[in-house]
């Protein structure tokens, strides 16, 4: 049983002797991805400090940087694999079973499954940081080719799916993100975003502070729409309240104000972008006037944003997961980049740039398909060859022909992380089987019948094939593993293969050659864009000798070679969008801004997501898991500072403290999600002595995205009331 296996943490006896090490790290944790230095005296971690020369994050780290040892050193997470024993008396316990028995036992479930039900009855769930771990992205299809199910889904659909649908419309690539160039920029209007606590998303930029007041200082400016006054809108020059899900109608009026008062210029965008007319058309009736009722933003400073953003040399319209994971995301990202591409500020330097990263997998990797099948219970449609998150729980629960009977999970809390989490907690003890690849026993994870523990992020190699593709600068870097792994732990990557290669074998058919992650970046680096041939001659061997990274220079304006749509050019008149224009006027026909209380997230620098809630450092302090509520509406409610409130929606109600805050807007209350660790059975104690409550019990998995299908997290109507 779990209690009695031998303490993971290696005493090392001849401390004295050992050398002291300096180890070149990339933190994975977010997606900043700063330069670590980690000193090491044999098995002991002596501290953990950013890496001043490396190019991109500049000696940047923020306080989750310490969680890298925290993680390493943390006697809950597992270190071997094992099984569920459901006991007589009702109760659960773990049993540490042999690599090949768990393995063995997997592979043979997913293969009964898929031999008995077909395909379709495996579900698939990959979390977060699967994106993160770079052996896991070059290596689940050594398993997953073999399980081509319809019922894929992950995080994407409870965050960036619009993102991804936006960059496949317009320049023919899922993964084709404009990066804001803040580092020359004169002006930002950045939207439901707080790169502050989050160190950036979709927008790798290390040491976003000081990025921020650089621009500040030069006579820039940062514009902030958010429900709430954050970090990052108390750093701002301007910040607006905007009431939660309707971005959508301010963009369209700062679009309508470009084309009515003759601002839209595209500039040399001009050559190989259709469809602006269009546009322009669809845009019209959206009047700043039309979205001051239900935004909160008066016309007149929607039509001075849109002024501004004109006349700046150079300006940057973001949004991030307030404005894409709300009812109207993908309407929103489409919007934001017309947006940058009408002022001409798309592809140009100090306005949103698309980057070249070293290991460059856009054109090597399937654009992402949308709608090409749909959920067999609710019809969502599918993006990419995943179903939408929010759909997870019914296709476990709903009896018929392709109901998922197998679930594999790797790197993701769906439990907590998904609207309506505890309908899914309710539906996976439905499943025959369940199997999670994760180093913790959570929230989700508890329902497996084996869980796979990969190694430590220290005992494994990293290049980061996901982020700097998203960068603010072109830099490359490549960190070896801290300490070697015990000769009995496998790596994610070798989880994968040693499964694809059973099922493979039970197929009759021959698995994937096998070739270590490192070696596929080194291809990738030899033969990428700074590769063999060019100035840098990049390869993994002149990473290694550069352990801080390689700096590739700043991004540059690379339209239309960039582009992936077939001919080269950028279509603006998305059908989809300009449907959903649609939808958007009717959503708010009315005259009045809609009265109900609507919730949203927030996220801390010292959390992430559902899983940084076990490490002391990050968790020690004041409670950060309260409902903010502005004043006003404490006042209309009945509730006191620091009580208890009943938080209810059509869908769940979570019991939560309250906090009053005139950084709310009023009517609009914020509670971060990946809390509510009190459910039972869970082996993390550190955070389930900071349980809170799960945000997600309250979101609703019928509240999305229609067009997209993601999750519309934000924005949820809810009631509020005192509990005595
Ligand atoms: N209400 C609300 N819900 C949200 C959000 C919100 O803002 N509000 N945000 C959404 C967003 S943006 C996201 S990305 C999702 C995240 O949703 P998920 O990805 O489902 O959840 P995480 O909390 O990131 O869970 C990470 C899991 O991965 C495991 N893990 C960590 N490192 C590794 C590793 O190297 N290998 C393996 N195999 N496992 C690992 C952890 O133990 C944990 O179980 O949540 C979404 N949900
Ligand atoms: N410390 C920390 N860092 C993280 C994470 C974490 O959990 N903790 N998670 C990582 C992940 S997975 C992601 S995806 C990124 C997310 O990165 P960001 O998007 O930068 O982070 P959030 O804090 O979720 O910011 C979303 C903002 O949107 C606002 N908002 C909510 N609804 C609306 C709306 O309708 N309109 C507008 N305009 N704003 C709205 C919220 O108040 C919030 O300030 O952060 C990553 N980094
Ligand atoms: S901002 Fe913090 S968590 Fe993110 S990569 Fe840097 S040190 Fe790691
Ligand atoms: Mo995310």
């Amino acid at each position: 049983m779990l209690k009695n296996l031998p303490s993971p943490l290696r005493k090392n006896n001849d401390r004295e002797h050992t050398m002291i090490e300096t180890h070149y790290r990339a933190c994975h944790l977010c997606e900043a991805i700063c330069g670590v230095l980690i000193e090491t005296r044999g098995e002991e971690i002596l501290s953990i400090k950013g890496d001043p020369d490396d190019p991109l994050s500049r000696g940047h780290i923020c306080p989750k940087a310490v969680a890298l040892q925290d993680i390493h050193e943390d006697p809950d997470r597992l270190r071997y694999p094992v099984k569920r024993i459901d006991n007589d008396d009702g109760s659960v316990s773990w049993m540490q079973i042999s690599w090949d028995e768990a393995l063995d036992t997997t592979a043979n479930a997913l293969i009964k499954a898929r031999n008995e039900h077909g395909v379709d009855s495996i579900g698939v769930y990959l979390g977060n940081p699967s994106v993160h771990n770079y052996g896991m992205l070059t290596h689940q299809n050594h398993l997953f080719r073999w399980l081509r199910t319809r019922n894929r889904f992950s995080a994407t659909s409870v965050d960036q799916l619009p993102h991804h649908l936006a960059s496949l419309w317009l320049f023919g690539h899922k993964s084709l993100f404009p990066i804001p160039d803040i580092d020359r920029s004169d002006y930002f209007l950045m939207l439901g975003a707080n790169p502050l606590a989050s160190n950036g998303s979709i927008w790798t930029v290390p040491d976003v502070k000081k990025r921020i007041k650089d621009m500040q200082a030069r006579g820039g400016k940062l514009v902030v729409l958010d429900p709430r006054r954050t970090e990052t809108a108390a750093l701002a020059d301007e910040h607006l309240f905007v009431a939660p899900g309707s971005d959508a109608l301010f963009l369209a009026a700062v679009l309508h104000t470009l084309f009515d008062e003759g601002l839209a210029e595209p500039g040399r965008l001009q050559d190989f972008v259709t469809g602006l007319d269009k546009v322009a058309t669809a845009v019209a009736p959206f009047t700043p006037e039309h979205a001051a009722n239900h935004t909160g933003i008066d016309a007149e400073t929607t039509r001075r944003i849109a002024r501004e953003f004109a006349a700046a040399d150079a300006a940057i319209c973001y949004g991030r997961m307030g404005v894409s994971t709300q009812r109207f995301g993908a309407l929103c990202q489409w919007l934001i980049q017309l947006i940058n591409i009408a002022t001409g500020n798309l592809d140009r330097e100090g306005g949103s740039l698309f980057t070249l990263p070293a290991v460059d997998q856009v054109p090597r990797t399937g654009p992402g398909g949308f709608d090409r099948h749909r959920s067999r219970v609710r019809n969502l449609p599918e993006f990419d060859r995943e179903l939408p998150a929010a759909a997870m729980a019914e296709e476990i629960t709903t009896p018929g022909d392709g109901q998922i009977r197998v679930l594999f999970t790797g790197a993701g809390n769906p439990v907590l992380s998904t609207p309506d989490g505890a309908a899914l907690d309710d539906a996976l003890p439905q499943l025959e089987f369940m199997v999670s690849l994760d180093p913790y026993i959570n929230e989700t994870t508890r329902h497996a019948h084996i869980i796979l523990p990969p190694t430590s992020p220290l005992e494994h190699d990293h290049y980061d094939i996901a982020f700097h593709i998203n960068a603010v600068r072109n830099t490359a870097r490549y960190s070896e593993a801290v300490f070697a792994p015990a000769a009995d732990k496998l790596h994610d990557w070798e989880i994968f293969t040693a499964l694809g290669e059973r099922v493979a074998l039970a197929l009759g058919e021959e698995a994937k050659e096998n070739m270590p992650p490192h070696q596929l970046v080194d291809i990738g680096l030899q033969f990428g864009p700074y590769g063999k041939d060019t100035e840098h001659d990049l390869s993994l061997d002149k990473l290694r000798e550069h352990p801080s990274g390689v700096d590739l220079g700043p991004l540059k304006p690379m339209l239309p070679e960039r582009l992936l749509t077939a001919d080269k050019t950028i279509a603006c008149a998305t059908p989809q969008a300009i449907a959903d224009l649609g939808r958007l006027a009717q959503e708010f026909s009315g005259e009045d801004r809609d009265a109900s209380l609507r919730l949203i997230g927030r996220r801390h620098v010292r959390s992430n997501n559902s899983w940084m809630h076990n490490y002391h450092r990050l968790v020690k302090g004041k409670a950060r898991d309260q409902l903010l509520v502005h004043p006003d509406d404490m006042a209309a409610h009945a509730l006191t500072d620091g009580g208890q409130a009943l938080l209810r929606s059509r869908s769940g109600e979570v019991t939560v403290t309250v906090q009053a805050s005139t950084d709310m807007m009023p009517g609009v209350v914020s509670l971060p999600h990946g809390f509510g660790h009190h459910r039972k059975g869970i082996r993390m104690d550190t955070a389930v002595a900071n349980a809170g409550v799960s945000c997600n019990d309250v979101t609703d998995a019928a509240y999305l995205d229609e067009l997209s299908g993601n999750a519309a997290v934000n924005g949820v109507p809810v009631t509020l009331s005192a509990v005595q």
